[in-house]
């Protein structure tokens, strides 16, 4: 039998959908999701399945104009996934239409090699009438020559089989490029970390969330089957310390329970999970941090 596999770029501005279109094509959850935006932060590969495809798809941190080294980290990184692409998709939010943000994108677009393949995903279309959605395609094929414009609910799974099915014809030929039962290309500790990452942003406010980030610290097998994981959650000032335990420590409480709540689904087993909470206040400064998370210290440079 011939297979064929390829690597499929997810990129749009924040909050457009992309990991939750990941999970989904992938059936799993492998990237974290929140209603907040610049939730991802490095790149997240997530194996699909299609008939005799694989498709590895290229979850990307959002395009947006990057202000702190870790922003400008971040977007570095996704234009990075976009370069070793068989096929790039962008997600649009269908209700927020053409922003400032979608046109700088076009223009980096418009700067790839030509005869890149590049398909539209106008997302989210529960969200919005027909006539709507009709124009915006439109209006975005006017401006970039995408090869394919789909229509979809990353959330609902409207649409999805179709882009599927597409993105499984476009594959190369090749074999398969991970094991089949494989659903992720992310190291276990970092899949750990990011559950944390989520349970915290889900919970916490405003800035604080972009502030702090989550490592492994150390993950021991036991006997009985089960795993001991100590997580550090590096904050910034001591006042967040304070925020992210919260009142008689409540808060990195219910974190931990909903994180350990997650990765014992995930892992089939049990787990117990130790957080610890660290002020760092040059963590978004250390080189170190941002090889934990993934990223390329130096992509943050001006
Ligand atoms: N109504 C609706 N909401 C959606 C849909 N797809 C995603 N969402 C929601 O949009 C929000 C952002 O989703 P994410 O998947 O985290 O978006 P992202 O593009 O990965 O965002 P970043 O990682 O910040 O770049 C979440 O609250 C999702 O539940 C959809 O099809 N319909
Ligand atoms: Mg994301």
């Amino acid at each position: 039998m011939s297979t064929k596999a390829g690597f499929v770029a997810l990129i749009g501005e924040p909050n457009a959908g992309k990991s939750t279109l990941t999970n989904y094509l992938v059936g799993a959850k492998v990237s974290i999701v929140t209603h907040k935006v610049q939730t991802t932060r490095a790149r997240i590969r997530g194996v699909a399945m299609a008939g005799d495809a694989q498709i590895v798809l290229v979850d990307t941190p959002g395009l947006f104009r990057p202000r702190r080294r870790l922003d400008r980290a971040m977007v570095a990184a996704a234009w990075a996934g976009v370069a070793d692409a068989d096929v790039v998709v962008l997600l649009i939010e269908a209700h927020r239409g053409i922003t400032p943000g979608v046109e700088s994108i076009l223009e980096g677009l418009s700067n790839l090699p030509k005869g890149r393949v590049v398909a539209l995903a106008l997302n989210k279309i529960d969200k919005v009438r027909s006539e709507v959605l009709l124009g915006l395609a439109k209006e975005m094929n006017e401006r970039f020559a995408f090869v394919k414009t789909f229509m979809i609910s990353a959330e609902k799974g409207y649409g999805v089989t179709e882009l599927k099915g597409w993105l499984a014809d476009q594959m190369p030929e090749s074999p398969w490029l991970y094991p089949e039962d494989q659903i992720a290309d992310l190291p276990l500790r970092m899949i750990a970390a990011e559950m944390t990452r989520e349970k915290l942003t889900l919970r916490l406010h405003q800035e604080l969330p972009y502030q702090l980030t989550v490592e492994t610290e150390n993950w021991e097998e036991r006997d009985d089957g089960s795993a001991r994981i100590d997580q550090i959650v590096y904050v910034a000032r001591d006042g967040h310390k304070g925020i992210v335990l919260g009142k008689k420590g409540e808060t990195i409480k219910a974190v931990s329970q909903a994180s350990r709540a997650e990765l014992e689904e995930f892992l089939g087993r049990k787990v117990h999970l130790f957080l610890q909470v660290k002020v760092r206040p040059n963590w978004l400064e250390e080189a170190e941090r941002y090889s934990e998370m993934g990223l390329n210290f130096r992509d943050g440079n001006t």
